[in-house]
């Protein structure tokens, strides 16, 4: 069984790096704490390291471990839900003693030594909570089962994408079952600042309609300084007009910092493909998340025109 050959690499190295991917979310990272947190608890002699620069502003996770690069050269480095090399977040990866991946990627980049990829699963949260229930169980803390299960909680936009499985909800049963606060958790990760709710009303109320169907807001630089809200997390707002009905097409478009005139934007649609026409704008993306880079004002009418000509079919 796979899991084992896991478990053997684990129980042969002294020193343990677990890396995952650049601009990590909470699979990334609950997977990295749960990984390094259960190595801790079940072998308390191996050294184990979390490492990667970036953080996330969802969640509250520890902040990566500093180490050197002889530690990394003597190392088993485990890799998470990173499915090319380059988005690893940290390249000294490479210069491990042994590599093996854990993702949930489709598997294009076999980087690794050993790989445990499991492509039908939601999350590398599943994959690891289903490794340790058959590897150790009695060592998933408290902590590592929180870890998980906000894992789990995210990358399936709580339990509501189309890889949410029956399994995927026994994994998430069973950290339930180790005494996890549900409710805070939730709060944890969802919860809105007063700013952002402020932020949302002001989307809402800048807000383009075009016939009920499609509605986008632009955020003009000025307005993104007056808000202290850097555009990318002003693109995360996008979700602020996925729960209406009549909405089929959704988009946020806000100007970059420092090129004054020049817009980067999120599309998001129910139906209708948005990344055919995302990379017509130097963008691209999945079906129906997409974004578009360096656009003019004229550039955003056009592609709004575009968007509701799409619609009409
Ligand atoms: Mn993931």
């Amino acid at each position: 069984m796979c899991f084992h050959t896991l478990t053997e690499r684990i129980e042969s190295a002294d020193v343990i790096t677990v890396f995952r991917h650049a601009h990590p979310d909470c699979d990334a990272l609950g997977s990295q704490n749960a990984m390094k947190t259960w190595i801790q608890n079940r072998y308390p002699q191996k050294q184990v390291y979390a490492l990667g620069y970036e953080t996330s502003s969802q969640g509250e996770f520890p902040a990566s471990d500093t180490v050197s690069d002889e530690v990394i050269r003597n190392s088993l480095a485990i890799v998470l839900d990173t499915s090319n090399k380059e988005r690893i977040d940290d390249a000294r990866w490479q210069t491990a003693k042994d590599i093996v991946k854990v993702d949930h990627h489709p598997d294009f980049d076999r980087y690794a030594s050993f790989q445990i990829v499991k492509p039908d699963y939601a999350a590398v949260c599943e994959i690891l909570t289903e490794y340790f229930m058959e590897e150790g169980p009695e060592d998933v803390s408290l902590l590592t089962a929180e870890y998980l299960y906000m894992g789990l909680l995210t990358d399936t936009l709580c339990f509501r994408t189309n890889n949410t499985t029956s399994h995927t909800l026994q994994m998430a049963s069973w950290l339930a079952g180790r005494g996890i606060d549900i409710p805070f958790i939730n709060r944890c990760l969802f919860d809105q600042s007063y700013t952002e709710y402020r932020f949302d009303t002001f989307l809402r109320e800048n807000a383009v309609i075009i016939n009920r169907r499609l509605a986008y807001a632009v955020v003009t630089k000025e307005q993104a300084d007056a808000w202290q809200i850097r555009p990318a997390d002003a693109r995360n707002h996008i979700d602020t007009f996925g729960h209406v009905k009549e909405f089929q097409v959704w988009a946020i478009f806000t100007e970059r910092s420092d090129e004054p005139g020049v817009y980067d934007g999120s599309l998001r649609s129910k139906e209708i493909a948005v990344n055919d026409i995302a990379r017509q704008y130097r963008g691209g993306g999945h079906r129906n998340a997409a974004g578009v880079k360096g656009l003019s004002e004229e550039e955003i009418s056009k592609l709004i025109k575009e968007l509701d000509e799409a619609l009409s079919h």
